[in-house]
C-alpha cells in the first residue's frame, strides 16, 4: 500500500501552483492534522521545500536534488525492485550492506544505495571509486529460483540493461566490453560486480552491485585510471538528475528479469552482442594460466565467452579478462 508520505506528496505535486489546507490534507489521507505538520517536518528534513501559510494552507515550493528513499521511491514504477530501498549519505560498500541485509532475510528485489562508497569494491576485490554525490552506487538484492551456474548470466542481463538506459535515455549508444563493462567512446563508465550465496542447486540470494559514473567533469576521475574511464557527463557534455537515472535503471532491470525468467537467456544473448565491444576483431585473452591472442566471436548460448584458443579452434571461457590494443597502447588493467 502507498504509505501516507507518498500520497500526501503526490497531493502537493497535483496543487502545486495552490494552497491546499490542512483540513483538506487531514481528509483526504485520513490522518490528523498535527500528523499532517510532523510529515511535513520531515519532508523539510529531505530537502522538499514546503510553504507554509496560515489560513491558506501549505504549497510545495521545490522537490529535494538529495537522494533519499523517499525521493527515491517517488514516481518509482515498479512492482517489487526497490519496493525497499535503503539508502545512506556515506557506506563502506554498498555490496557488504546487502549481504548483510539479506542474510537477514531481506526481500527479493530490495536496493541498497549510497551517495558515496569509500570501499567500492569491484571484481576481484579491485577497488571501484566512488565519489559522494557523482555516480550511482547501487546493490540490489534478488532471489531467483534458477541453478547457481545460471547466476552469471544475470551480470550479462544487467550490462544490457546499463547499456539500454545510456542508450534510451541519455541519446548515447555505449558498448558492453566483456563481460560486465560499460564503455562509452571506448573508456568505461560503468562496472558490474555480481556476487552470490548459494548450495550446490539452489542461490540463495545473489547481490548486483553496479557502479556508474554519472555527473563527474573528466578532470573529477582519478588520475591512474582516467585514460581508460570516463563518465556520462564527460561524454554527453552535460549533467543528469541522479535520482531519474536511478528509476529509469530499477524500471528496465524489472522488465528485463521477468523477461529473463519467462523466456531465458537468447534474447539477452542477442541484445549483449548488439553492443558487444570488438565482436569479431582480435583481442587479447587472460586467464588464470595463459595469455594469448584470439579472435573474439561473441557470446554463447549459456553466457560463456566465445573465441579462439592458440591453434585457432573455436573455445568457450567462463573467467578471463579480455585486453585490446588501440593506438599501439595496451588499455588493460591499472599499472
Ligand atoms: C567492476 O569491477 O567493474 C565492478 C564495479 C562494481 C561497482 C559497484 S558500485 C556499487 C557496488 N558496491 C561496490 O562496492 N561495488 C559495486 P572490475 O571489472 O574488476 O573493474 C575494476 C577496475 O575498474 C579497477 O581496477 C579500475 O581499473 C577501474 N575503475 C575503478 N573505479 C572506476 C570508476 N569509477 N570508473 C571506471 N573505472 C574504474
Amino acid at each position: 500500500m502507498e504509505s501516507n508520505r507518498n500520497r500526501l506528496i503526490a497531493l502537493l505535486e497535483e496543487n502545486k501552483d495552490q494552497y491546499i489546507s490542512g483540513q483538506k490534507l487531514s481528509e483526504q489521507l485520513n490522518i490528523s492534522r498535527s500528523a499532517i505538520w510532523k510529515h511535513m517536518k520531515e519532508l523539510e528534513k529531505d530537502g522538499y521545500e514546503i510553504e507554509g501559510k496560515s489560513r491558506k494552507g501549505y504549497r510545495i515550493i521545490s522537490f529535494p536534488d538529495k537522494l533519499s528513499e523517499n525521493t527515491l521511491q517517488w514516481g518509482l514504477k515498479t512492482k517489487w525492485l526497490g519496493k525497499t530501498i535503503i539508502h545512506r549519505e556515506s557506506i563502506d560498500s554498498t555490496q557488504f550492506l546487502a549481504h548483510q541485509t539479506a542474510r537477514d532475510g531481506a526481500a527479493h528485489g530490495t536496493v541498497i544505495i549510497a551517495d558515496e562508497q569509500t570501499k567500492g569494491k569491484g571484481r576481484m576485490n579491485r577497488e571501484w571509486h566512488s565519489a559522494p554525490g557523482k555516480g550511482i552506487w547501487l546493490s540490489m538484492i534478488l532471489r531467483p529460483q534458477l541453478l547457481p551456474y545460471l547466476a552469471a548470466q544475470l551480470t550479462l542481463l544487467a550490462a544490457t540493461v546499463l547499456a539500454d538506459v545510456v542508450n534510451e535515455h541519455i541519446g548515447v549508444r555505449p558498448q558492453i566490453k566483456w563481460p560486465n563493462d560499460i564503455l562509452i567512446n571506448g573508456k568505461k563508465t560503468a562496472g558490474i560486480l555480481t556476487e552470490m550465496q548459494a548450495e550446490q542447486d539452489q542461490i540463495q540470494y545473489v547481490v548486483i552491485g553496479m557502479g556508474i559514473n554519472v555527473n563527474q567533469a573528466e578532470v573529477e576521475l582519478p588520475e591512474n585510471i582516467s585514460y581508460k574511464a570516463t563518465s556520462i557527463r564527460a561524454e554527453s557534455g552535460k549533467e543528469w538528475d541522479i535520482k531519474e537515472l536511478i528509476q529509469q535503471i530499477l524500471q528496465t532491470f524489472e522488465h528485463a528479469y521477468e523477461s529473463y525468467i519467462e523466456n531465458g537467456f537468447p534474447e539477452v544473448k542477442e541484445k549483449w552482442e548488439s553492443y558487444g565491444f570488438k565482436i569479431g576483431e582480435m583481442i587479447d585473452i587472460k586467464t588464470m594460466q595463459d595469455e594469448w591472442r584470439s579472435e573474439f566471436l561473441g557470446i554463447a548460448e549459456d553466457g560463456a565467452l566465445l573465441a579462439t584458443d592458440r591453434e585457432g579452434h573455436e573455445t568457450k571461457l567462463y573467467s578471463a579478462e579480455i585486453k585490446w590494443f588501440e593506438d599501439g597502447n595496451e588499455n588493460a588493467e591499472d599499472k
